[in-house]
């Protein structure tokens, strides 16, 4: 049994409703949806929602430790200390676009940090699978870069679907 970007939202809305000191709007479907295509949607529902929970409760920690204030959201300065404590290394007009996708009013909420999270771990695991030699670059054609899970998710790709479909998503 898989599980919808419905069933996703309304786990997460009612996890994160019993944390009242995280500060969120609540998990839009657009940013259900983009998770939901970076996990892997075969396993069984149970599974899924084990990951989910221990997801959640790891990015709360991380949330709660660089919310340095205790406002209950970030600033792009804890979100970029955040960041850079989870071994993501970015230079920093990609924090300054991060914070331009991410921020409300110039603060990052539980749900909107949790997306960006989770959207730059399967980045960074993705391109640490293509870089096998560790070099930290990579050479890729247009099919190979398809295949890529994270950028066939931004596309809404299902697996099935090929080259000429994202041809036409561009045309
Ligand atoms: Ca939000
Ligand atoms: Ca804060």
């Amino acid at each position: 049994m898989e599980i919808s970007v419905r069933e996703l939202r309304t786990i997460l809305n009612r996890v994160v409703s019993k944390h009242r000191d995280l500060q969120t709007d609540g998990f839009s479907m657009e940013s259900c949806r983009g998770m939901v295509g970076l996990m892997d949607v075969s396993s069984i529902c149970r599974l899924m929602l084990q990951k989910i929970c221990q997801i959640h409760s790891l990015i709360g920690g991380i949330f709660r430790e660089f919310d340095l204030d205790k406002s209950g959201c970030m600033s792009s300065y804890e979100m970029r200390l955040a960041l850079e404590n989870g071994g993501f290394r970015l230079n920093n007009k990609l924090y300054q676009t991060l914070v331009a996708r991410y921020a409300d009013n110039d603060i990052i909420d539980f749900d909107n940090f949790t997306c960006c999270l989770v959207k730059l771990e399967a980045m960074f695991k993705a391109f640490q699978e293509l870089d096998r030699d560790g070099t930290g670059s990579v050479e890729l054609n247009i099919v190979e870069v398809t295949n890529i899970p994270y950028i066939r998710s931004c596309f809404n790709l299902p697996a099935n679907h090929t080259i000429a479909s994202l041809r036409n998503v561009y045309s």
